[in-house]
């Protein structure tokens, strides 16, 4: 989970509730890491964990990563990129700042409810091939032309939809074997600085790519390291679902991910029933042990 500096009240109330939900919907135990700043590592341990009943507290080893200094940092320098890092490039890197030791992780923003059991999502993993090393659902706001700009390098970015980073399970063992394909992905974002439209606004030692279009463009140019998870596994605040479709989606939810402003999902049936057990289940509460919600 990536946490970043400004309106950490808004991103407190997500992280609870989204972590509430993960507890609800499965009885597996919790690795929880996450990406913040030493502010947002304090919150969570005295405004989350340190309330939590002794007996939900046993279900999760809390991980806290900074990411506004050190690897990440040092990581993009290595790479002769001068670049404000923002909080969402924690994705990028995830399989550098993860001890070797994690060879699997599920990545999620703090933007989501989860009703389906993770342990379905968890054992995905199984299913993956021996080229596939990143699991996720298509972006329902995808903007092409990023991708464009690609293919003047010589990288070919077939015209399909992208990847929403929102929700991703991640072969880091097999990232960090990959390592080269995000980077030259970088190094050719790089040397593409000057033949951007508008030269005068770009400097040309800054990086600009945003996490999810740094995936897409790997994942697009190498489609052999994507698997395609189930649309339950991301069902999108920017999605237009017909009736059929959002029937389909809660009949057997697995993860809503409410971005572009909470737009459709929002108002979804099964999502306020959620929403408003959630609300009434308090971060101290014992029920959060093990149980599922739906
Ligand atoms: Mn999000």
């Amino acid at each position: 989970m990536v946490t970043p500096d400004a309106a950490w009240e808004k991103i407190h109330e997500e992280f609870e509730s989204a972590l509430k939900s993960i507890l609800l919907s499965t009885r597996l135990d919790l690795t929880l890491i996450v990406f913040t700043n030493d502010l947002g590592r304090k919150t969570v341990q005295t405004r989350v964990l340190d309330k939590m009943h002794p007996t939900v507290l046993r279900r999760i080893t809390y991980v806290p990563i900074l990411v506004d200094a050190g690897a990440t940092a040092r990581y993009i320098e290595r790479m002769g990129l001068a670049w404000e890092p923002k909080w969402t490039v924690a994705k990028i890197f995830v399989y550098e700042l993860l001890p070797a030791c994690f060879e699997w992780t599920i990545q999620v923003d703090t933007d989501i409810l989860v009703l389906g059991d993770m342990a379905e999502l968890w054992a995905q993993r199984h299913q993956f091939n021996s080229t596939q090393l990143i699991a996720g659902y298509q972006e329902y706001a995808y903007n092409p032309k990023n991708m464009v700009k690609l293919n003047k390098l010589g990288i070919h970015v077939p015209d399909t939809k992208g990847f929403n980073t929102g929700v991703l399970l991640m072969n880091l063992r097999r990232m960090r074997e990959q390592e080269l394909a995000v980077s030259l992905v970088l190094q050719a974002n790089k040397k593409l600085q000057p033949a951007w439209t508008d030269p005068d606004k770009v400097d040309a030692s800054k990086f600009y790519q945003l996490d999810q279009d740094v995936f897409n463009t790997v994942l697009m140019a190498f489609p052999h390291m994507r698997f395609e998870l189930e649309p339950r596994w991301n069902v999108q605040g920017c999605g237009a679902y017909s009736e059929d479709e959002q029937r389909q989606l809660s009949a057997r939810p697995g993860l809503f991910h409410f971005n572009c402003n909470r737009r459709q999902i929002d108002a979804w049936k099964v999502v306020t029933a959620a929403q408003e057990r959630l609300g009434k289940i308090p971060i101290d509460s014992p029920a959060l042990c093990a149980c599922n919600h739906r």
